[in-house]
């Protein structure tokens, strides 16, 4: 089933997020019972090459990948797709011309500007001809713009009206640096969970899908009442950090 697909039923879908550089460790994330796994490389230490390869190891493990582009790098977003990713999370769109900008990049004609060459996403998705697959691309591949600033907040309706952009994806962080104008950064503070959730529900009320990063694993089941349907808990590192706590302290009595 695709990602689109399982976006759409009524439950939180959990991603992964892997920003360490090996196919090896985003397999292992994806052979965990999440739903799918983030390769980030905005600020992941991934280069294309272990994010490739990462794409296989996850669709490997039964799994769909979503890859992170860096800020503004739209070419990455239709490479991705191209090589088997089918969602793409672009940082800090912060109005509707970066909006469009993005989904150019993520849709073929008539909605965008994507070229045609998605030869590794043929050979993993072996169920497509390069007829059926362009038929069905626009679809079923999915454009998550993040909103993280005050300006993001402002241009939220017009992003989520932008033809080929198919969701939002908060980013706390982010967003509280550039809430208290760069006083700190501090992504559970109180003021802001009205702001994520006045975000999530204009995203459901569009019809379109909200996702968000999770610093706190508690913090999903609120997020989803907020009407978001897909959450990233927090990064590789911190899953290490959590399972080797939980065993260490079994070990040691
Ligand atoms: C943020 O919280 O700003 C993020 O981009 C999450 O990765
Ligand atoms: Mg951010």
């Amino acid at each position: 089933m695709q990602l689109r697909d399982k976006l759409d039923q009524d439950r939180m879908l959990i991603t992964a997020w892997s920003t360490s550089p090996s196919e090896e460790m985003a397999g292992a994330l994806a052979r965990c019972p999440f739903d799918t796994v983030t390769v980030d490389m905005q600020h992941g230490a991934h280069t294309e090459t272990t994010a490739f390869a990462s794409a296989k190891a996850i669709f490997a493990a039964g799994k769909p990948a979503i890859m992170r582009i860096p800020v503004g790098r739209n070419d990455l977003a239709s490479r991705a797709l191209d090589m088997g990713f089918e969602a793409v999370i672009a940082p800090m769109i912060n109005s509707v011309s970066d909006a469009e900008a993005f989904a150019a990049a993520m849709k073929y004609p008539p909605v965008g500007e994507r070229s045609w060459g998605p030869m590794r996403a043929l050979q993993l998705h072996s169920g497509h001809s390069p007829e059926s697959y362009f038929r069905s691309a626009n679809s079923e591949t999915l454009a998550l713009a993040m909103i993280e600033t005050r300006a993001a907040f402002a241009a939220l309706d017009g992003i989520l009206a932008t033809d080929g952009i198919d969701g939002i994806f908060v980013g706390p962080s982010d967003l509280s640096i550039s809430w208290s104008d760069g006083a700190g950064v501090d992504p559970q503070n109180e003021e802001l969970q009205d702001v994520i959730a006045e975000i999530g529900n204009r995203a459901h009320r569009a019809g379109k899908a909200a996702a968000i990063f999770a610093v706190d694993p508690a913090d999903v089941p609120r997020f989803g009442k907020m009407g978001y349907r897909l959450a990233a808990l927090n990064t590789d590192p911190a899953i290490i950090h959590a399972g080797a706590a939980v065993m260490l302290d079994k070990a040691r009595g």
